[in-house]
């Protein structure tokens, strides 16, 4: 059997990674029999990151590399569409995944009010009386990455700006049908639908989770994509 090593469960969703949750998603549509393993240090792992696949002959790090591994066990995330389609996929999955989430990841790890529920959230194992320290650097360095990614070099209303764009491609599509590329979910969704569903699952109210709730059309495709997550 397949195991997923994945962030835990966490604010109200399979994992608080939505590279975990995708992963989670593609297994799941894969029809492969898996487990889920949870883990909160993936400083072992092949990329020190997470999700990682344990497949019958070595550990698998990157969702996408996962993705290329379960097609070439014979599953099609993408089944039916065109070669457009699969193009406009391929970018919508760019989009969420190396844009919307560094603001996910800014709107959370910046946030003066979210930081203890993050730290006592990720870091358990560490032992109290040491972990403020030790995760202040963490989260100083967390910070860092996303100044070299260039993201926190914005103002507030330039993020906003970014992130709007990217929210109103989505959007269009989704007033055309139920998910991104029709009626059924395809590897394009189980990438956007849990990358929108951590910008809303943020543990404490900010400007980002408050868009995604005032959607309708997007937080009733959340909530789709949710339905089909494990849990
Ligand atoms: N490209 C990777 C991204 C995975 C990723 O960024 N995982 C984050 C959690 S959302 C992680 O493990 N971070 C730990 C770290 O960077 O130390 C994928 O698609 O799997």
């Amino acid at each position: 059997m397949l195991t997923l090593l994945t962030f835990p469960a966490a604010f109200g969703s399979f994992s608080a990674s939505p590279f975990c949750v995708k992963t989670a998603l593609m297994l799941q549509y894969s029809g492969q029999h898996w487990q889920r393993s949870d883990l909160l240090n993936p400083g072992k792992m092949p990329h020190q990151k997470l999700p990682v696949l344990r497949t019958p002959d070595r550990l698998l790090p990157d969702s996408d590399l996962i993705r290329d591994w379960l097609e070439s066990q014979g599953a099609d995330f993408d089944k039916g569409l065109t070669d457009a389609q699969k193009a406009q996929s391929r970018a919508l999955i760019r989009m969420a995944e190396e844009h919307i989430y560094h603001h996910i990841v800014l709107d959370r790890w910046g946030n003066d009010e979210a930081w203890p529920i993050l730290r006592d959230t990720f870091f358990t194992e560490i032992p109290a009386l040491i972990r403020r320290p030790v995760t202040k650097a963490i989260r100083r360095s967390v910070l860092r990455r996303l100044d070299g990614v260039g993201v926190s070099r914005f103002s507030e209303s330039e993020r906003r700006g970014r992130l709007e764009r990217d929210l109103e491609s989505i959007s269009a599509l989704l007033w055309q049908s139920p998910f991104l590329m029709g009626d059924t979910p395809t590897a394009a969704d189980m990438s956007v639908g849990p990358i929108l569903a951590a910008m809303r699952a943020t543990p404490v109210e900010t400007p980002l989770t408050r868009r995604i709730k005032q959607d309708t059309l997007l937080s009733s495709y959340i909530d789709r994509i949710e339905q089909a997550i494990p849990v």
